[in-house]
């Protein structure tokens, strides 16, 4: 068992981490750059170490300080949260030579996940349903070939990718060669990887992706779904689970093929399997390798400490449940909070000066920020995330609503009028949206 982990992170993924440890028994060590000695994820841990300069490149993403700083703590594992080195192979590996346990999957898995082309041809040979599209990378002489027997609109994706960058559409013959070329130019520019792929594109899917747990003893459990549709310049909003677009039988069939799938691959840990679903029928287009933001949405609906489960089967012992007793009570809603312009969405950094959360039946708050709590420039703009569960999706948003009025957030801007003014939208209310419908709407406000 691990009796000390470092937290890689920053923020409140490193709180929700710090506060499972604390109920298991573990000891915490925080990390942080010389812009966030004053966080909270800082005072709450029993321990930390400053691991450099506010550039996340030399602090978050310094691999040689993190080691270090487990050297210096005792530190006999590392949870490295979302973003920064959550989904980096070679931390991982480096972890593993230094005897340290990685919170997370296999570097093979990681790195497997980590290339998109990769990703999809271990799934299509796992048995599940992926976007019709090229069975490869695509060389610019072949694309032509390829796109005539996929079918126009296509969509060039590069392997390296994620997150949409180095993905261009290409709606006849007569623009593919120029949407392929700039696409594969920005990958190139963005990642070093000008690796290209081509697929189907799909008009007005909706994002759902499914979270599953494994052990090392064989186990593989599914915790139902979580629609991310509403996103803007793929940054996701508010997530919800259950779908609205899904029915039981829906959700059970997707369910058994991916479970199945992650039993074929030998997968550990927790693991997000998105799909686009469209006309009743889902694709996979990426895996995720890391806990997510909008994981409390799962956890409040089937009542699953899903930090607490990843560091369980991270030291080789059973998931505490089996697939029979995952039953999925009621709905979940999480609204992201962030310090940003409501219309521009351009960061607003600053200090907080008032700051009062809502609380009751249902209501859960997950955030690193305090009255008088600045918030450092250097990082992402996400302070909080208010996550609210309901007996169905009519109660869910009754209480989010009034969760939101009770909100207070004083010295930045926020989202919190976005959120308000989601739930007046009778398209939200009614659970009629695709992965186009906010950013569609918001062009037309
Ligand atoms: C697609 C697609 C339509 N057709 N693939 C965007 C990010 C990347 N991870 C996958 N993405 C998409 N892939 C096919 N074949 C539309 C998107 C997409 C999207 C997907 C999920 C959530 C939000 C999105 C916003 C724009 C485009």
């Amino acid at each position: 068992m691990i009796k000390k982990l470092l937290i890689a992170n920053r923020g409140e993924i490193a709180l929700r981490i710090h506060r499972a440890c604390k109920e298991m028994g573990i000891a915490t060590v925080a990390v942080h750059s010389t812009a966030d000695s004053e966080a909270m994820h800082v005072r709450l841990a029993d321990e930390s170490v400053c691991i450099g300069p506010p550039a996340a490149a030399k602090s978050y993403l310094n691999i040689p300080a993190i080691v270090t700083a487990c050297e210096i703590t005792g530190a006999d594992a590392v949870h490295p949260g979302y973003g920064f080195l959550s989904e980096n192979a070679n931390f991982a590996e480096i972890l593993a030579a230094h005897k340290i346990t990685f919170v997370g999957p296999s570097t093979e898995h990681i790195r497997e996940m980590g290339d998109k082309i990769a990703a999809k041809q271990a799934m299509i040979a796992a048995g599940v349903p992926v976007v019709p599209g090229s069975p490869g990378a695509v060389s610019d002489a072949d694309a032509a070939g390829i796109a005539a027997s996929i079918g126009y609109p296509v969509l060039c994706k590069a392997a390296a990718g994620g997150g949409g960058r180095g993905m261009k559409v290409a709606t006849d013959p007569g623009a593919l060669a120029e949407a392929l070329a700039t696409a594969r130019g920005e990958a190139r520019s963005a990642f070093g990887d000008d690796a290209m792929y081509l697929e189907k594109y799909l008009g007005h899917p909706r994002h759902i992706e499914i979270q599953i747990m494994a052990d090392a003893h064989g186990n593989v459990v599914h915790l139902g779904e979580r629609d991310c549709s509403l996103q803007r310049r793929h940054q996701k909003i508010l997530e919800e689970s259950p779908s609205p677009a899904l029915d039981d039988a829906a959700r059970r069939e997707i369910g058994r093929i991916v479970t199945k799938a992650m039993q074929k691959i030998g997968y550990l840990g927790a693991g997000t399997i998105e799909f686009l679903y469209e006309k009743g029928a889902f694709y996979f287009i990426e895996m995720n390798t890391r806990i997510q933001v909008e994981h409390p949405v799962t956890e409040m609906v089937t009542g699953i400490d899903l930090v607490r489960e990843q560091i369980r089967v991270a030291c080789g012992l059973p998931l505490s449940f089996r697939q029979e007793d995952v039953v999925l009570r009621g709905h979940a809603i999480e609204c992201r909070i962030n310090a940003e312009h409501p219309r521009t969405f351009i960061p607003s950094p600053g200090t907080i000066r008032n700051f009062h959360v809502p609380g009751g039946l249902g209501v859960r708050i997950d955030s690193a920020a305090y009255a008088g709590y600045r918030i450092p420039p250097y990082y992402d703009s996400m302070i909080g995330k208010l996550i609210v569960h309901g007996r169905d999706r009519h109660e869910c948003l009754m209480r989010l609503g009034r969760a939101l009025d009770e909100f207070v957030i004083d010295g930045v801007e926020t989202t919190l009028d976005l959120h308000r003014a989601l739930l007046e939208e009778p398209d939200f209310i009614n659970g009629n949206y695709d992965i186009h419908w906010l950013e569609t709407r918001l062009a037309n406000s």
